[in-house]
């Protein structure tokens, strides 16, 4: 038996854990002390992680699909010759954009992405689908144009704040926010911090709260732009903040001062005086705050959503401040910036979408496989993502991956996409290899976890770093070997700070600019094995250190690193790498936000016409009709999913069909009790549920649980796979995101067991 540290990979904290491991089981699991953010607090789903390392769905070797739709072993050096003649057989006849990527990372694993994003480069493909399209792209577009760049993301000081409102997220079941049970607890005991939850149901969080707007379910939009026109209409707005640090506030201005407040609070049918209560306090508050999630962005409205809740905390200048909204620094480079209006980020061929932060939607996925002809997408990579299950319309996802000439899918499970697979390529787990994640998105201070490997690879098993290193070199982009960078690696001495190793890389890559697109892969093969423990596939973090330390000095230095200008990033790169429960990398100062600003007069622009024109044409609709008159909130985060990292359903403590919640007067309007099944259908499908009575949801409004559905080990599925029940032109018309929280739906009572 051992004790190593480690992190918690279920959820985008990424708690540091202490295991104690017995025969490559984790026997106990409990929260690092040490860990500089997290300082021991996990959540009752950590607790159980052993079912995502040891479970029947593990992949052990990889494998390649039959003429008969079955599997069969084969070796990695023919699976991969196999498929890289087939990527160029491709990229040749159809040019690189027949080729796309889904994924390349969930919620702690981001080491594959910056290894996977080469192998697009080897197929010249602009193609990256990615999960955060379908939530976060709306957020990130209206950053673009507020700030001047899609990488401009704003984060929350909910800690610190003494006026917080949780606008479409629950934090107490999705976390989201640092340690967030103590963090709602320390809110809702002091009494000079208040707590606002805008959400239609009365949430683990709202129950907490001093104010519930319990509002009908997509009417986000309007009770956004009464709570800004009241702070407005009040005069409320924090004018030296706005002349200082804004332009365009007066179009914004002229539209709230035109807002009917009365008529749109009717519609979110909450009440005024709740209203008024929240925008005056809020807009009064020394440090306001604001924090959301799928609530506005899975729902109607969604890129206006993340354009009004922005307005709401710069109209009232609670931004840049402790204890408000604030941006950050990146020490790992997760977002691009692809601005639409430029003609160099190339469009989808049949939707002609655009990529935002370089990601496009899953919603054109399916279309853009099926529907666009010679310029189809016609192959794939799958990794660390289950489109199957995950993203919108399975029926028309799964048609179209059945139409592919080749899928590949590299997992550390057999998953409902890999079952469709023409290659299944098996990866370590995270806790079998080095992994981070780059959702460290804290300001002022920021962390980064660098996680070691605890257990060997199960079977034949491969890091990521391993495999698409291997397949770059299959493919000939890549040689298999750089002998004098390799002994520059090898024989610099220690007190040099790789110094002639950059400069070599450097020389290296300016000789030969193609190379420059596989640099992660170079420093893995030549910088890789100097380092110790193996810690080859994180050789990336050297040049990403260096590159940070050069940006903020002063915020490194601030954080405990010490070096001059050669050798401050090469210093974080060796704590980074020594750290067994991850170290604090930054710790900036308010004032450094305005350099953050992209925009050229470093200057905020309120001002977005194109949301401008969807404010004027904000018209109330109703989902529902005679034939679907329930709406379905189609994914809720409870105690016991976590996406579809878990595959053996036995890990779930309770709730193991993932019931449909329903308000007991709709329950007796349709005869149901808990427990009774019934069908639930859509326009576009239909599901069996299980019933639960709960008071907590509106009348009129059903929800059920995202990350079921899975078949583990070929079994029936385990719960609502929900996206039978989704289509993909629900969404947003301009970013894409789903309206997963507002599926019309009817629900029929299935079977006649009489009660006594
Ligand atoms: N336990 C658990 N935690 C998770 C995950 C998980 O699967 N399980 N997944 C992680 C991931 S990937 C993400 S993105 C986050 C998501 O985290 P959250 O967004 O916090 O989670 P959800 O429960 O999907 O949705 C939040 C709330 O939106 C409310 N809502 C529904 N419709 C509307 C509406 O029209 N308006 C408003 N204002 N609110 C609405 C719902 O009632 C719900 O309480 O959670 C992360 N954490
Ligand atoms: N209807 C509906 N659909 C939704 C949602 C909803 O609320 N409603 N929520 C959406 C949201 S917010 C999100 S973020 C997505 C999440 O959905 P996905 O992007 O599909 O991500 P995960 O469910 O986290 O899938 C993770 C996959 O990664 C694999 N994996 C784990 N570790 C590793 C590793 O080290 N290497 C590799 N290669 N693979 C690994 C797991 O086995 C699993 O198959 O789902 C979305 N889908
Ligand atoms: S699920 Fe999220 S909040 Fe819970 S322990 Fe894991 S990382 Fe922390
Ligand atoms: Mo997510």
């Amino acid at each position: 038996m051992r004790t190593e540290k480690t992190a918690c990979i279920l959820c985008s904290r990424n708690c540091g854990l202490e295991v104690e491991i017995e025969d490559r089981k984790f026997t106990k699991i409990r929260g690092d002390q040490d860990h500089p953010m997290t300082h021991g607090y996990i959540c009752q789903k950590a607790a159980r992680l052993d079912y995502y390392q040891n479970n029947q769905d593990r992949l052990t070797h990889p494998l390649k699909k039959q003429a008969d739709g079955s599997f069969a072993k084969v070796s990695w050096d023919d699976a991969l010759k196999d498929i890289a003649q087939r990527l160029i057989a491709i990229r040749e006849q159809h040019g690189g954009d027949a080729f796309a990527t889904a994924g390349g990372g969930g919620q702690g694993n981001h080491l594959t992405g910056a290894y996977l994003s080469q192998i697009r480069k080897a197929m010249k493909s602009h193609n990256q689908y990615n999960s955060l399209a379908q939530e976060k792209t709306g957020d990130f577009w209206v950053n673009g144009r507020l700030f001047g760049s899609q990488t401009c993301h704003t984060t929350e000081d909910v800690e610190l704040s003494d006026f917080v409102i949780f606008l479409g997220c629950n934090p107490f079941q999705s976390h989201g926010i640092p340690n967030a049970r103590d963090t709602l607890k320390e809110i809702r005991k002091d009494p000079n911090r208040t707590m606002v939850v805008i959400d239609p149901r009365r949430t683990e969080t709202a129950k907490q709260a001093d104010v519930h707007l319990q509002l009908k379910p997509g009417t986000d939009a309007y009770l956004l732009s009464a709570i800004l026109a009241i702070i407005v209409q009040e005069e409320l707005h924090d004018q030296s903040f706005l002349e200082a640090h804004c332009t365009g506030f007066d179009q914004v201005k002229e539209m709230l001062l035109s807002v009917p407040v009365e008529e749109y609070v009717k519609i979110a049918d909450v009440p005024l005086d709740d209203v008024e209560a929240v925008a005056r306090g809020y807009a009064k508050a020394d440090a306001g705050c604001l924090r959301v999630d799928l609530g506005i962005q899975h729902t109607f409205n969604s890129t206006l959503n993340s354009y009004f809740e922005k307005l709401l905390f710069l109209i009232t200048g609670n931004f840049a401040k402790k204890g408000a909204n604030n941006l950050h620094s990146y020490l790992i480079p997760i977002l691009n910036h692809t601005d639409e209006r430029n003609p160099k980020y190339k469009r989808s061929a049949y939707h002609k979408m655009f990529p935002v932060s370089g990601i496009f939607p899953p919603n054109i996925l399916p279309d853009e496989i099926l529907l666009a002809g010679d310029k189809r997408i016609r192959s794939m990579f799958v990794d660390s993502c289950n489109p199957l299950l995950t993203w919108p319309d399975t029926p028309a996802l799964s048609k179209a991956f059945e139409s592919l000439e080749l899928l590949v899918v590299i997992d550390v499970t057999m998953t409902e996409t890999a079952r469709m697979a023409d290659y299944v390529l098996p990866a370590a787990s995270q806790f079998e290899k080095w992994e981070f994640t780059g959702f460290n998105l804290e300001f002022p201070r920021n962390a980064f976890h660098l996680r070691h490997p605890l257990l060997e690879p199960l079977g034949e098993t491969l890091p990521e770093a391993e495999i698409y290193t291997r397949l770059l070199e299959e493919m000939g982009e890549l040689p298999k070997d750089f002998p004098i960078l390799s002994k520059v690696a090898k024989h610099e001495p220690e007190f040099s700070s790789h110094i002639g190793y950059m400069a070599g890389l450097a020389a290296l890559l300016t000789r030969n600019k193609k190379l420059a697109h596989y640099a992660v892969s170079i420093l893995y093969r030549t910088l890789g094995p100097t380092l110790k423990d193996d810690a080859a596939a994180a050789s990336l973090l050297l040049p990403l250190a260096i590159t940070f330390a050069q940006k903020y000095p002063d915020a490194v230095r601030r954080a405990g690193h010490q070096g001059n200008k050669l050798t401050l990033g090469v210093n974080l790169f060796k704590e980074i790498l020594n750290g067994r429960s991850g170290v604090i990398f930054s710790e900036h100062k308010f004032e450094e936000i305005w350099s953050m600003i992209r925009h050229q007069d470093k200057r905020i622009h309120l001002e977005i016409p194109e949301m401008l024109d969807a404010w004027k044409a904000l018209e109330s609709t109703t989902p529902t009709n005679e034939h679907f008159p329930f709406i379905l909130a189609a994914g809720e985060r409870r105690s016991y999913n976590a996406n579809q990292i878990y595959r053996d359903p036995a890990w779930r403590k309770v709730d193991r069909d993932g019931a449909m919640r329903m308000h007991p007067d709709d329950a007796v309007a349709l005869n149901l009790e808990k427990g009774d099944t019934a069908l639930c259908a859509s326009e576009h499908g239909e599901l069996q549920v299980v019933i639960d009575i709960d008071d907590s949801v509106r009348r009129g409004v059903v929800t059920m649980p995202h990350g079921y559905g899975s078949r583990y080990d070929e079994s029936a599925p385990n719960g609502p796979a929900l996206n039978q029940l989704t289509h993909s032109t629900h969404c947003d018309p301009l970013i894409k995101t789903p309206f997963h929280k507002c599926v019309p739906v009817n629900i029929q009572k299935l079977n006649t067991e009489i009660r006594t």
